[in-house]
């Protein structure tokens, strides 16, 4: 069982996340690259790992940790010197959970549907994001007057939400509105964000 967390990725995925929040903590870990074009994340070693075939993923002390937002606030739970994440009993915890879980269960399938053109359903209701207008206009109330979701504190959440918002823009999928835009400015200017957007992995 190692101390050392290994971190399972692919530059093209996810998993670009998840290697912006390590170094932000700055602990040392074993990068294992899992190629796409070889087939190696459906291969049964990587099955192993994660049944569902996708990164990215972690192993810390003979544990695996899948799905980012749970390796995101895994990993700034398990090292508390980078004060990334609010403690229990931190009245911040609350605010920190509940943009964690908007962005994975809210605002991606907002984006990922509109990425894809999905055509829109008759039953809103029954999404988890109701309309792609209401999950944006709600996440800038989030990153709103900021600088980060936590007002002055930075912290992991910032990397997850900020990371989608990136994404966005990326693909068209989000308008970059003055406050969406002054947010990932903000995110950009992070150096280990930058460190990563200059040496690809
Ligand atoms: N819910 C997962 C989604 C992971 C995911 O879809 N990963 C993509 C790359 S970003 C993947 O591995 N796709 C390969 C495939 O499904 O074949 C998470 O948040 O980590």
């Amino acid at each position: 069982m190692t101390e050392q967390v290994v971190f399972y990725t692919n530059p093209m995925s996810r998993g670009r996340i998840v290697h912006w929040l390590l170094d932000e903590i700055g602990v040392p870990y074993e990068t294992r690259i899992i190629s796409f074009e070889k087939g190696e994340h459906k291969a049964p070693a990587f099955l192993a790992i994660n049944p569902m075939g996708k990164l990215p993923a972690i192993v810390h002390r003979g544990a695996v940790v899948t799905e980012t937002a749970a390796i995101c606030m895994y990993l700034a739970d398990e090292f508390p010197a980078a004060g990334l994440a609010p403690k229990i009993g931190d009245p911040q915890r609350g605010v920190y959970l509940r943009w964690f879980f908007f962005g994975a269960a809210t605002f991606e399938p907002a984006i990922i549907d509109k990425m894809l053109a999905r055509p829109p359903v008759e039953r809103k209701s029954a999404l988890s994001y109701g309309s792609y207008e209401d999950a944006v206009k709600t996440l800038e109330t989030a990153v709103t007057p900021g600088p980060w979701i936590l007002g002055d504190r930075f912290s992991a959440v910032d990397v997850y939400v900020g990371s989608q918002v990136h994404f966005g823009f990326m693909t068209k999928s989000l308008e970059p509105t003055p406050a969406l835009q002054k947010y990932a400015d903000r995110c950009s200017s992070r150096p280990a964000l930058q460190k990563l957007l200059q040496g690809a992995r």
